[in-house]
């Protein structure tokens, strides 16, 4: 199992895409374990996007996340690193496949809606940022888990 780690961002929010988006996770089957929206500060921002520093994009980067609102969530499932960055789409969205988040709902890679970790290293590492150890709430069990429990019964 994976946690990962997704915020829409503030194009999203004020576009009025968050329960869109939040949607084509939950029925994928993935389990949300964490959710918030809050305003990202520009020290946390720096953080999160401390591997673009020095980027041409960067200035731009750091003050679009901190705009509005972004909506964090630690998104958990088999394999979802990869599978939560499948269903957003590629970074460019001009490239990303029809039926990605990116594909669907953006035409611009400054203003690609949604943000999903690359790797099991960034997403422990981004999820810090955005959360405490006691705001996971994985104790519950979603209507996939119990298909997965009926089926794994002797
Ligand atoms: P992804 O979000 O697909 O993992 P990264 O990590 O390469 O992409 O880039 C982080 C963010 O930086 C992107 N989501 C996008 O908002 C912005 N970005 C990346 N490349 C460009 C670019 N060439 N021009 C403008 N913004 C970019």
């Amino acid at each position: 199992m994976e946690r990962t780690f997704v915020a829409i961002k503030p194009d999203g929010v004020k576009r009025g895409l968050i329960g869109e988006i939040i949607k084509r996770f939950e029925q994928k089957s993935y389990k949300i374990t964490a959710l918030k929206m809050l305003n990202v500060t520009p020290e946390m921002a720096a953080k999160h996007y401390e591997e673009h520093y020095g980027k041409p994009f960067y200035p731009r980067l750091i003050k679009f996340i901190t705009l509005a609102p972004v909506v964090a969530m630690a998104i958990e499932g088999e394999n979802a690193i990869a599978g939560v960055r499948h269903i957003v789409g590629a970074t460019n969205p001009d490239n990303a496949d029809v039926g990605t988040i990116r594909a669907d709902f953006s035409s611009l890679a400054s203003t690609n809606l949604i943000h999903a970790s690359d790797s099991l290293e960034s997403a422990k590492r981004e999820l810090a940022i955005y959360f405490n150890e006691n705001e996971y709430c994985s104790d519950y069990k979603t209507m996939f888990e119990l298909i997965q429990d009926d089926l794994n019964r002797e």
